[in-house]
């Protein structure tokens, strides 16, 4: 389900080609499954002596790579910098997106996607910002597909040379699998989650562009090692860039941000 929270954001031009429509040939029957619980096999686990095999549907994932790709042009074709922020639940991705709306929107064009199983929780703390801003709620769906993204886009209707952020589902396994298009893949984490995540979610930590540690402030208080978590980051992905900040309190937001214009620089 597709929800136009609308916003104050004016953006002018809308004179620019709608998000590609999918039509049929939709990766998914309903629109929130998954590549591992669709299609005719039952039980994906096979057992097999002193091995389970455990056997992704791949012809899923390519239809959604196809969709992806067609995304992906559309984007590139308007100069539109679309980043694809996931995490586990309650990382900071939204407070992110709010505070990044808050100092950045005098200076760039920015729109956001919400995807959540539930609710418009996340989409109305975005349009308090003034941003505009459309909720996707997937159901029992664990992740965003590429096909889902266009709906969105096309009821967000985003102008040329703008960012639309699109804050995935929170977890930190299915959004990995799906490409959306996105320029970037920008993976949060927080120091409350134990720095051992990047080795256990490696998917996830190889996928991403950016790793973006946050909750600074509450090191004290908690045993993460920052170091350590951004050894084991490289580990997965020796090229994956790191920043630390606190969403709330506001530390070191300046080096995302610059990686922010940085990338929009690039993307026009
Ligand atoms: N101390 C501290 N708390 C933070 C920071 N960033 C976010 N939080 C808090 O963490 C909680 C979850 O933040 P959200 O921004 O809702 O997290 P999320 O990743 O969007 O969560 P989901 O959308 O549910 O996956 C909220 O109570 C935030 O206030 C931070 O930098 N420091
Ligand atoms: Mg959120």
């Amino acid at each position: 389900m597709v929800t136009d929270l609308g916003g104050a954001q004016e953006h002018g031009d809308s004179d620019h080609g709608h998000p590609p429509d999918h039509g049929n040939d939709h990766p998914h029957s309903h629109g929130h499954d998954h590549p591992h619980d669709d299609g005719a096999a039952a039980d994906p686990v096979r057992h097999v002596p002193d091995t389970r095999l455990v056997e992704l549907e791949y012809d899923v994932l390519a239809k959604n790579d196809l969709l992806a790709a067609r995304n992906r042009v559309w984007f590139e074709d308007r100069g539109i910098l679309a980043l694809n922020l996931m995490s586990s639940p309650g990382a900071g991705k939204t407070s992110l997106l709010e505070r990044t709306i808050r100092d950045l929107s005098p200076e760039l064009m920015l729109s956001v996607i919400e995807g959540d199983q539930e609710t418009l929780l996340d989409a109305e703390r975005i349009r308090a910002t003034g941003c505009r801003v459309v909720q996707i709620n997937t159901g029992s769906g664990c992740h965003l597909d590429a096909d889902m993204l266009a709906r969105g886009l096309r009821s967000l209707d985003p102008p040329s040379q703008s960012v639309v952020f699109i804050e995935n589902v929170g977890n930190l396994v299915c959004p990995a699998l799906f490409d959306l298009g996105e320029r970037s893949k920008v993976v949060i984490m927080s120091v409350t989650e134990g720095d051992d995540k990047p080795l256990k979610y490696p998917h996830m930590f190889r996928a991403a562009d950016v790793l973006l540690l946050n909750k600074l402030d509450l090191l004290p208080y908690v045993n993460f090692d920052v170091e350590r978590c951004i050894g084991y980051a490289r580990q997965i992905n020796p090229g994956i860039e790191v920043l630390t900040v606190s969403a709330t309190r506001g530390d070191d937001l300046d080096r995302w941000y610059d990686w922010l214009r940085h990338r929009v620089t690039a993307a026009a």
